[in-house]
């Protein structure tokens, strides 16, 4: 291995020398533990530790660093207190995660780490985020996020480096190229010869290194992150390297030819990096043997702190409670009584521009949004008066843009994401699921986050254009869902959303954004999240409902003047009314709940059990569901007329009548 000292300073040498000890020496402790089942599972990094270490080291240390599970030199790199570490690694409550989160998945804003989360990929574009916002603070500082050669097949991976290198964000994507994928060799999961080619396809620089030669890392990051300082861009940087051991210690490595692991073992970062310091007397025998006892000492220390303390007592209210973000709502009055006649769709669009001006950390992006103005003109003139930096045109790229919403909450901005349908959030759903949705109750880290999801059928668009997917993430603790049936409510409901700082995803029609308008005031207001409204009062029985179907029991009704029966809107999904629901079941004994969604699984079907749950002495008669056929949606009118429930809300109710 040939170490190329150039002009570093014997200190800075020194400072890499310990800085690489320390992951290699916690690991084989580690180890002992794992066999004497004092700890439960461990990913190994041993062999790779050059890469961390090289790479922290060469950062300031407020730059962000977006690491993986073999990537220990990171965490002690930023001197994390070993105690906290280890707490973490045994799940109490001295780690950084309460006991909800596992070995390194959490972040730390005081060490400037985001953490990763059990699925490969989404890091990038949280990283993407965090450069993001960087650059629009000026801040001139790196981004670097960390992958293996497997994980590079994800999606997620493409495209954040795509809107990386479109945006020209200042970020180091590292790829530890270490041969595997757990036991899957790289021929079987790429074609490529090196990464660094890789960076020709999105237009940036790739670069390929000795991920061993710990000199190597962090002489080219340095020069990387100088340069990236001032001319912001994305790099892509490859470090060959190997991992010793198993995927996990109990997966083995049976899988790896010996001649390869003996190979090597020959190119060990550590005895290389330290038998050319001996050589050329950086270092002597004696500097290595206090050093190694220093921090063996440091580790009992740790150890003996951490291990202390047991699994934390369960109490189920601070569990619950650290799924949101705290926030006490004050709702917002218009501060005149001037009010104009506005559709749905200028009512959200005045929100959002009132929202833009009341907040100016908050950063609008989505695909078309720009001078085009989105394809439903939400947007139109937004880039005239905010700039193109806080109103985004982005890829088409679902995933990157929502982790980018993260990561522009991890550096304190807002931002709101359009989808250009609801139905392509699919695209987008792990961030949203497992990254935005769980992020403050793992670490305390809120996701700051707004998607807009043009929803809905009965503009015969089929199957893949008209689907009401709230459903998908009601079931998600840690989102909140809100879903306007009229112009006041969608106005006051996307300002108090963004004024949030949960997740929250805004249904919103797309028939009604042209059918439907009424006035409402001129100035900002909010609405109250998490508050149902009393559509139409009456008692023989009640209708809950959201969305279209507010329209539809309307209608209906109309039509049945013989009939007194409420109204609910529950304008909230998630967290939803129960007390005005319990309220208007013990006034009306008659339930029948109401959704454009299909019927299966439904928010209907929740509501309904806990309706029953809760107020069954209330019922004079079973709830009644009405929703979609439980099937996809058919384009053709007559079909998707059939498959929409409206033809069915009459005889419904009828029938709940006649109970
Ligand atoms: C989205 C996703 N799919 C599958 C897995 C399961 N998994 C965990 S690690 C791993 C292999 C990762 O290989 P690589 O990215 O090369 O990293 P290495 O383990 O070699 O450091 C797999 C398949 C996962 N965590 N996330």
């Amino acid at each position: 291995m040939n170490f190329d000292r150039k002009k570093y300073p014997d200190t800075t040498l020194r400072e890499l020398y310990g800085a690489i000890l320390k992951p290699r020496m916690i690991e084989e402790k580690m180890l002992i533990l794992l066999r004497q089942n004092k700890i439960s599972k461990w990913f190994s990094g041993i062999g790779q530790e050059a890469i961390s270490v090289g790479i922290t080291l060469a950062l300031d240390k407020d730059e962000y660093i977006l690491p993986m599970h073999r990537n220990l030199g990171v965490f002690t790199g930023r001197d994390m207190p070993f105690e906290r570490l280890f707490a973490q690694w045994q799940g109490t409550m001295m780690g950084y995660t309460k006991g909800r989160d596992r070995s390194f998945h959490f972040g730390t804003h005081e060490h400037h780490i985001v953490g990763m989360i059990s699925h490969l990929g989404p890091q990038n574009g949280v990283a993407a985020g965090i450069a993001l916002a960087s650059k629009l603070k000026s801040e001139q500082k790196v981004t670097v996020v960390f992958n293996g050669d497997g994980g590079t097949s994800e999606g997620d991976f493409h495209e954040a480096i795509n809107v990386a290198a479109v945006w020209d964000l200042p970020i180091i994507f590292i790829v530890e190229n270490n041969g595997y994928g757990l036991s899957t060799p790289s021929h079987e999961q790429f074609r490529c010869k090196s990464f660094a080619d890789k960076g020709i396809g999105y237009g940036i620089e790739g670069v390929s290194i000795d991920g061993n030669n710990v000199l190597e890392v962090f002489d080219t990051v340095t020069t990387l992150v100088t340069d990236l300082r001032k001319r912001p861009r994305p790099v892509l940087l490859e470090c060959r390297t190997f991992r010793m051991r198993g995927h996990e210690e109990a997966s083995g490595t049976k899988y790896v030819p010996k001649e390869t692991m003996d190979d090597w073992a020959k190119k060990d970062p550590i005895e290389n990096y330290q038998r050319f310091l001996l050589d050329t007397g950086v270092i002597n025998s004696q500097y290595v043997e206090l050093l190694k006892n220093k921090i063996k000492e440091e580790i009992e220390r740790g150890l003996s702190i951490a291990f202390e303390e047991t699994h934390p007592a369960p109490e189920t209210d601070s569990e619950v409670n650290d799924v949101y973000a705290p926030f006490i709502q004050e709702v917002v009055s218009p501060s005149t009584d001037k009010k104009s006649e506005k559709r749905y769709i200028d009512a959200i669009s005045d929100g959002l521009r009132q929202s833009m001006e009341r907040f100016d950390n908050l950063v609008l992006m989505g695909q078309d949004i720009a001078e085009y103005g989105g394809v439903f003109k939400i947007t139109e003139g937004f880039v005239k008066q905010f700039g193109k930096e806080r109103v985004r045109n982005t890829p088409i790229c679902e995933a990157a843009i929502v982790g980018a919403g993260l990561g522009l909450s991890v550096k304190g901005m807002k931002s709101m994401i359009e989808m250009q349908f609801a139905d392509f959030v699919t695209e987008g759903f792990t961030q949203i699921v497992n990254n935005l949705a769980k992020s403050h109750w793992r670490w305390a880290q809120n996701s700051d986050v707004v998607i807009r999801m043009p929803t809905g059928a009965g503009t015969a668009a089929g199957p893949f254009h008209s689907q009401s997917n709230e459903a998908w993430f009601f079931h998600t603790p840690g989102l909140k869902i809100v879903y306007p049936s009229n112009p006041y409510d969608a106005k006051g409901l996307i300002c108090a959303a963004i004024e949030d700082p949960n997740p929250v995803l805004y249904f919103e029609h797309k028939l009604m954004y042209r059918s439907i308008k009424e006035p409402i005031p001129d100035d900002y207001y909010t609405l109250e999240i998490g508050k149902a409204k009393l559509v139409q009062d009456g008692s023989q029985l009640c209708i809950i409902t959201y969305g279209m179907g507010v329209l539809w029991a309307k209608e209906i009704l109309d039509e049945m003047p013989g009939v007194d029966a409420a109204i609910l809107d529950l304008r909230t999904l998630l967290p939803w009314d129960k007390e005005s629901v319990r309220e208007l079941v013990k006034k009306t004994s008659k339930v029948l709940v109401l959704h454009e969604d299909t019927l299966t699984g439904g928010v209907g079907a929740e509501i309904s059990a806990w309706i029953n749950e809760h107020c069954f002495r209330h019922l004079d008669a079973p709830i009644v569901r009405v929703g979609s056929l439980d099937t996809p949606i058919p384009f053709a009118p007559t079909l998707e007329q059939n498959f929409l429930p409206k033809i069915r809300l009459r005889a419904s109710i009828e029938n709940l009548l006649k109970y």
